[in-house]
């Protein structure tokens, strides 16, 4: 068995992750809830918390705005998942590592196309459309590398996919062989979206529980499918219930236990809709009748559009439901789901859009309570008697294969209302029909976890309950009995695909492309503006991003500015070169002296600035970020700081450093249009000169928008542009001066 181990700087390496596979087995079976944080862990930087789980033990990123409060990562209490499938399993592998260093806890992968129809299971690594084909191959590679991922990040990472389809049982086991800690099972799904006929897939499910039960998985139901088949998703939420109720009690009558077994909710409405009246008033609903089971909270994605902000408050929204009433599990589906394309960036900005919204509303319900009486308790009772009544019905009706038969469900109407429109699906019929037999009287299958009738009593009393002794153990207790198969198209697989993209691979590979979903897929993405309408706006982006140089040019997003005014729009495109890492460019990272040795330098001889934002730019919190003492500014050093204020015209500015014998002029410039920071760059320096001052002052400036080689182009000795402290302004001050000072060119 090989030793490869993940090092912290060095990229994954799925050549290794691949080798040896027969004989890699998983280190745990189960599905792993977040634990609460220890109270030492509760008080984080300068905060404290309330709802927070323990933090992850290795290495994680935190939020972009960590780096002001020394770093912190806090975790929320939900588990976080994110859905991985691009179509190339080995390219999600580094996805997975960059999510999990996100925060992400549950990583699902979305099936290929058409998986539910396979009557068994299939085996190789083809390349898939809409998700994977998943196969043991793939799966046991995922999670020999989650392994690697989750002794890197320092918490269990649950794997997940799908049991369902005609070869649901199959799959079920082969999960449970592997390692995989959730799922969604739920013979309604198989019933309704993928007319596999019913009785089979009751059947199947039976099997199929029997094992998630033995496994330990979580599962997931299937009720959000509704939501978004619906003609109008709101309408549905006394079947959602319905729905709800049969496979969460089928579960645990099968054997699941109930805190295994989530609920898959989704808010039914978006905006415009006032949805948090409409969605909370369900969500409690559910709440109050689905006490001992867990919830599973996906975003809406029905109504989405290819706007990563628009999706964006969409599921932000939904977190203020989940927050509002409860979810065990957080989904992060957003903004794939409307822009149809599964890249990189959208798992991650949706992982951290989850963890910045459950921590901002980190305590929000020792403060807040929802009203016992009104609305939101009249709307969710009245919901709750619609669902009985559903319930009553398909009882009247003979039953839920008869209500199927009859079109209850999926229907348009707001039950009792009916408009006729559901799904209806025949007893006798859809894929599979007629397939399902009694067990002979002397049936008998020697393994564990096996749903039913199982005589196994002819051949030994005492293995009755433990039917795989009969056989010295099945695959779930020996792995080595399972026969692992690795490829079986010598075209349609992983290593001719990783072959193809070798040379941007591997330790020391110094050639890059830019990527978007698969290794060197040489996709980017292109905002632009145009002051057209939006047909012409689209296709004057489709010729831009063509005479930019790119290939295969779509538009994946588009937003009206004003009809006459401009068009955003979004496009995707292709490039065709490689970058050689050693032929870059790349400015050096800021040095900066020990604040020890700083304020030294200040001791021996003091220093005073002057500093203002220059021209009409009101913007003052940057720049008081780089002097105040509060955060770490210059001040902390005995540098003695004039602040101006905003808006300060540069001959001020300059007057002032005159006046006060200053040292050095810090100019802040945060406004951009026309160019305009660059400007007073240069406006500051000839004044300067023209003043014959310029030689006596170090003259600074900094800004968002600042790039530090045109600064200095422009006259500065130096430019600071985001994320700058004060000690790096600090450190050049003293180093500047000190510079001056053994060339003989400073003054004072
Ligand atoms: C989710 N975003 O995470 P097939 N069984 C159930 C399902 O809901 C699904 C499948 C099986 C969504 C994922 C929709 N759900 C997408 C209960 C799929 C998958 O292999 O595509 O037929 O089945 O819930």
């Amino acid at each position: 068995m090989s030793d490869y181990k993940l090092i912290k700087n060095e990229r994954i390496d799925v050549e290794e992750i691949l080798k040896d596979l027969e004989h890699y087995h998983p280190r745990r079976r189960g599905w792993t809830w977040r634990q609460p944080a220890p109270a030492e862990q509760l008080k984080q930087g300068p905060f404290r918390y309330r709802d927070i789980s323990a933090n992850m033990e290795g290495d994680s990123v935190g939020l972009m705005t960590a780096h002001y409060f020394d770093n912190i990562d806090p975790q929320p209490m939900p588990t976080i998942t994110t859905e991985i499938a691009s179509g190339r399993f080995e390219d999600d592998i580094r996805r997975m590592r960059m999510a999990a260093h996100h925060g992400a806890d549950h990583i699902m992968v979305i099936r290929t196309a058409g998986q539910s129809h396979f009557d068994g299971l299939i085996e190789g690594t083809p390349q898939g459309s809409g998700g994977v084909p998943i196969t043991r191959k793939q799966v046991r590679a995922q999670r020999k590398a989650l392994d690697m991922i989750e002794d890197e990040v320092g918490r269990p990472i649950n794997y997940h996919s799908y049991v369902s389809g005609v070869a649901g049982p199959d799959v079920a086991v082969m999960f449970a062989e592997e390692g995989v800690n959730g799922c969604h099972q739920d013979p309604q799904y198989n019933v309704i979206y993928r007319n596999v006929n019913m009785v089979r897939s009751f059947v199947d499910a039976c099997e199929s529980k029997k094992i998630i039960a033995w496994a330990d998985m979580a599962q997931i139901d299937g009720a959000h499918n509704a939501n978004a088949t619906a003609r109008e998703a709101w309408k549905v939420m006394p079947e959602l219930m319905v729905q709800h109720a049969i496979n969460a009690a089928f579960s645990a009558s099968v054997g699941i236990d109930k805190k295994q077994i989530c609920l898959s909710t989704v808010p039914p409405t978006a905006t415009p809709a006032p949805c948090v009246y409409m969605d909370l008033p369900y969500a409690v609903a559910l709440r109050d009748l689905f006490t001992e089971y867990r919830m599973r909270a996906q975003m809406n994605t029905k109504y989405v559009e290819s706007s990563t902000r628009d999706a964006t408050v969409t599921h932000v929204l939904n977190m203020l439901i989940s927050k509002l009433t409860s979810a065990d599990i957080q989904s992060t589906i957003t903004p794939d789901e409307g822009r149809n394309v599964p890249w990189h960036i959208y798992n991650i900005e949706a992982c951290d859009t989850a963890k910045q919204t459950l921590l901002g509303m980190d305590g929000l319900m020792d403060m807040v309570q929802l009203k016992e009486d009104g609305p939101l308790r009249e709307n969710a009772r009245e919901l709750k008697e619609r669902a009985v009544l559903f319930f009553e019905e398909i009882l009247a009706a003979g039953g839920y294969f008869n209500a199927v038969e009859q079109g209850f469900f999926v229907d348009s109407g707001i039950y009792p209302e009916r408009n006729g429109d559901g799904i209806c699906r025949e007893i006798a019929g859809g894929v599979g029909a007629g397939t399902v037999f009694e067990r002979a009287e002397d049936y008998m299958a020697p393994v564990t976890a096996h749903y039913g009738y199982n005589n196994v009593a002819q051949y030994d009393e005492s293995a009755v309950n433990d039917p795989s002794k009969l056989i010295g153990g099945c695959t779930f207790e020996e792995p080595e009995k399972i026969i692992y198969i690795d490829e079986l198209d010598e075209e349609d697989n992983v290593n001719v695909r990783m072959a193809e993209t070798a040379q941007y691979r591997g330790k020391n590979c110094k050639t890059l492309k830019p990527e978007m979903e698969w290794q060197a897929d040489g996709i980017v993405m292109v905002n632009l503006f145009f002051p057209a309408p939006r047909r012409i706006a689209e296709a004057a982006a489709i010729e831009a991003g063509r005479r930019m140089g790119l290939q295969d040019v779509e538009v994946i997003s588009r937003e009206i500015m004003q009809e006459a005014e401009g068009t955003r729009v979004e496009i995707k495109g292709r490039v065709d070169f490689d970058l050689d890492v050693d032929h870059l460019v790349i400015p050096e990272e800021p040095h900066v002296l020990t604040d020890a040795e700083i304020r030294a330098d200040i001791e021996r001889k003091p220093m005073t600035v002057v500093c203002g934002t220059v021209g009409n730019d009101e913007h003052s919190v940057g720049l008081r970020e780089i002097i105040d003492i509060k955060h770490g500014g210059i001040e902390k050093y005995g540098i003695k700081v004039h602040y101006l204020g905003t808006s300060v015209p540069v001959e001020k500015l300059v007057n002032a450093a005159i006046e006060l014998d200053a040292d050095a002029i810090l100019a802040s410039t945060i406004i951009s249009h026309d160019d305009i920071h660059y400007k007073n760059i240069a406006n500051i320096d000839r004044l300067a000169k023209e003043m014959g001052v310029r030689d006596r002052l170090m003259f600074l400036v900094g800004g968002t928008q600042i790039t530090p080689e045109i600064a200095v182009q422009m006259g500065a000795d130096a430019g600071f542009g985001r994320g700058t402290k004060g000690i790096h302004d600090a450190t050049f001050l003293v180093e500047r001066r000190r510079e001056l000072e053994a060339a003989g060119k400073w003054p004072k």
